[in-house]
């Protein structure tokens, strides 16, 4: 049987094909098919002309409103990059944006907020997220996505204190002093504002799901900014609301963050079956800390791909040594794409990738197959 990835269907629904019959939620679920499956995260977008002929100028917060523009921009990278997985062209912010906080995304900069979160008075410009009215653009433009795709859609939210940090610093920042500051000071608004961003990006991940896409991923992209101790005590638990709201939907569930190697153990026992790692930590260490049940996505450093074939294809064979032929683990940058890569590149890269773990052999998820199995090894 060929891998072929989910039925191209016109019903909206979940896009997931049986899990042993595609590579990426194979590998996802722990086990393995056919091959390392490949993506990368911010895929959508940057590099690629194609978008910036379609995107033109403007807020990103306009273009996500258009479902047939974050369904062509959504399959361009499929097209010409030859990865094994879609992520939706939609922003963390969107939700936040979607019930009038005052979120703007400026060109070249990122998430702008005019009056940025300061105390519990501002606790109630967040009522909860109700997305088929404020964001019905979503589920259409996965909806469409899915019907054209031949790999499976990963929807995504921002994660509590990534989120939070964009609406207390007002603006993306390099300390986070205020986010923290408020963290360390008032708890109870900051635990207040945490769960209510839980709530939100669980409502979101449930009407991605419930439109067609087969896994989610949550981005906790500025978490290494916190302590183990400060991100247990004050992020984990929200973490944690998030993941177990979303648990029922039975898709896989990524969890990633940037500079977060000393928490990648708590970041999986938020409730995470994948978690991301950046460049910083090999991918054998990693597993190591996750612990076992816990497949690993990652961890090309993106400057590899701005450096030229010839490195990142070094790079990339050294990310797939120390990932060590192992089944869960899913192929990807440390972190996204940079607006210089050349896609050529990262079309090389998908492509060796696959060349280097294409395999008839197969597991099903989870089968407690052996750890120190090799790439190439024929299955029972
Ligand atoms: O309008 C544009 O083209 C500007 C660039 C851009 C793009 C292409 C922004 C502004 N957002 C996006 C799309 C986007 N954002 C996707 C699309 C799907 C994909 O291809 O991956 C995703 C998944 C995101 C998620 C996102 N937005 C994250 C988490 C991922 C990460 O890179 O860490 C974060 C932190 C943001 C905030 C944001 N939005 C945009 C920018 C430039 C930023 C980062 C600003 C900062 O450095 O703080």
């Amino acid at each position: 049987m060929a891998a072929t990835g989910h039925s191209v269907t016109s019903m909206p629904g979940p896009s997931a094909p049986p899990e042993g019959g595609d590579p990426f939620l194979a590998a996802c679920r722990g086990g393995f098919w056919r091959r390392t499956p490949v993506w990368f995260m911010r895929q959508a977008g940057r590099s690629l002309p194609e978008y910036r002929a379609l995107r033109g100028s403007g807020s990103i917060l306009s273009a996500v409103r258009q479902p047939d523009l974050v369904a062509e921009v959504t399959l361009q990278p499929v097209r010409r990059y030859g990865v094994d997985a879609a992520i939706l062209f939609s922003d963390i912010v969107v939700p936040v944006a979607a019930v009038g906080f005052g979120v703007d995304v400026r060109p070249g900069v990122g998430p702008v907020v005019e009056h940025p979160f300061s105390g519990p008075g501002d606790l109630s410009r967040l009522r909860p997220l109700e997305p088929g009215e404020d964001t019905p653009y979503v589920a259409e433009a996965v909806a469409l996505a899915v019907r054209d795709l031949s790999v499976p859609l990963i929807g995504f939210a921002g994660a509590p204190f990534t989120v939070a940090s964009y609406l207390i610093e007002g603006a993306p920042s390099r300390d986070y002093a205020r986010t923290k500051s408020l963290m360390y000071r008032d708890p109870a608004t900051w635990n207040a504002l945490l769960e209510t961003l839980a709530d939100m990006a669980a409502t979101s991940l449930r009407a991605q799901v419930e439109a067609g896409a087969a896994a989610v991923q949550v981005f906790d992209s500025w978490a290494g900014a916190l302590s183990p101790s400060d991100y247990r005590r004050h992020v984990l638990p929200a973490s944690r609301r998030l993941f177990a709201a979303v648990a029922d939907l039975g898709v896989p569930r990524i969890h990633f963050g940037v500079g977060t190697g000393e928490l990648l153990g708590m970041m999986a026992e938020a409730g995470a079956d994948v978690v991301g790692v950046d460049w910083r930590v090999p991918l054998d260490q990693a597993r190591r800390r996750v612990g076992p049940g816990v497949a690993v996505q990652g961890n090309l450093d993106p400057a590899a791909v701005v450096a030229g074939m010839d490195v990142a294809a070094a790079r990339a064979r050294q990310v797939l040594r120390s990932a060590g032929g192992r089944d869960g683990h899913v192929f990807n940058l440390g972190h996204g794409v940079l607006p210089q890569s050349d896609p050529g590149v990262l079309a090389g890269v998908a492509a060796l990738v696959h060349e280097e773990t294409e395999s008839p052999r197969t597991r099903s998820p989870r089968t407690g197959s052996p750890a120190t199995d090799s790439m190439g090894t024929a299955s029972p």
